[in-house]
């Protein structure tokens, strides 16, 4: 697949090949590790186990290592170029579907847009090991951000003929308007696919 190294204003997306070295990448898991091992009494209101899916919020303030991704200018960089300079980060979290799991209908994370005005969510998922065809990698619908029409139909579409499945290797982030129909899928892999979920909003 040929992916877009800077943001592609049409298709809606950017892929950042290798943003996150072994060494941060491998922080980052142990440290969401620790964290979903803490007694109940520790969690977080919203840390949860849901349909086979492992989630963790709010890390931001949880995380060091987490908290040096969202610094990294690569991504500073992309989210600018999706919904400009001055934003805030509304969603950090960890989310990691177990074998069986992960399945989503394709939705967006905002409202659906009613006119082509600009984007104001934008969203990064980081891929915490290699996202395969088979172990639930996000797919993405290109240029849905800018469809009225299936932006009234996010949250209810199983698939669309022209979605992709974004493969690639631990480390890389797939960095997209937050309008653009998305969703995880499911992991028919053997071992749990964990990534980073990232959402900004347009200050
Ligand atoms: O984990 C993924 O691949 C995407 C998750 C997602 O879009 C969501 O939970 O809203």
């Amino acid at each position: 697949m040929d992916w877009p190294a800077t943001f592609s204003p049409e298709r809606g997306f950017v892929v950042l090949d290798g943003l996150l070295d072994d060494a941060l990448r491998e922080r980052v898991l142990a440290e969401c590790e620790a964290l979903l091992e803490m007694p109940p009494a520790q969690r977080h209101a919203r840390d949860r186990i849901a349909q086979g899916t492992r989630h963790l919020a709010q890390l931001a303030d949880r995380s060091s290592a987490v908290a040096e991704v969202l610094e990294l200018p690569r991504l500073i960089e992309a989210v600018t170029s999706i919904i400009g300079p001055q934003f805030m980060q509304t969603d950090v979290s960890f989310r990691a579907p177990q074998p069986g799991f992960g399945e989503q209908k394709l939705h967006a994370d905002d409202v659906p847009k009613l006119d082509n005005g600009p984007d104001r969510v934008a969203t990064a998922i980081v891929a915490l090991t290699d996202f395969t065809e088979r172990n639930g990698s996000t797919r993405l619908v290109p240029g849905s951000h800018r469809r009225l029409d299936l932006q009234r139909q996010a949250g209810s579409l199983d698939s669309h003929a022209d979605e992709i499945a974004l493969t690639g290797t631990a480390g890389s982030a797939f960095v997209f308007s937050g309008h653009l129909l998305h969703s995880g899928t499911k992991n028919q892999s053997d071992a749990d696919r964990p990534a980073l979920q990232l959402v900004w909003r347009s200050a």
